[in-house]
């Protein structure tokens, strides 16, 4: 997802590593004419802070969670939010954190291997 999850209001990018099977935090640098510097999403090492930072820990692979999306704050506290199709075809959500996300979620759908073919419009 690209919002802003630090809080500062600039774009941030929050992305998956099949490698690490970890999701990452790059965060963004404002532009000099509003929004986001899109060249500091284009590496960790433009990025604010020079580094991604480990935004989910191990599990987060396309083989477990094959289906991810980023959305505005579902949970009223302004910070997005994920949601994701288990390789069960269950569909979980994750409060999202300005740093890093804790706890494995919440089902908000049961099992239904329907849910593995669709596709959310963001
Ligand atoms: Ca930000």
């Amino acid at each position: 997802m690209a919002q802003d999850v630090s809080g500062d209001g600039v774009t941030d990018l929050v992305y998956r590593s099949d490698v690490s099977g970890k999701l990452w935090l790059r965060k963004g640098i404002a532009a000099s004419g509003g929004g986001v510097a899109l060249s500091s999403l284009a590496t960790a090492a433009n990025s604010s802070g020079g580094e991604d930072n480990e935004y989910g820990a191990s599990g987060w692979s396309s083989s477990g969670r094959p289906h991810l999306m980023g959305t505005p704050s579902a949970d009223g506290d302004t910070v997005p939010d994920i949601w994701a199709v288990l390789a069960d075809g269950s569909v979980r959500f994750y409060a999202g954190s300005k740093t890093a996300l804790t706890g494995s979620g919440t089902e908000i759908i049961g099992r239904a291997d329907y849910w593995k073919t669709r596709i959310t419009i963001g």
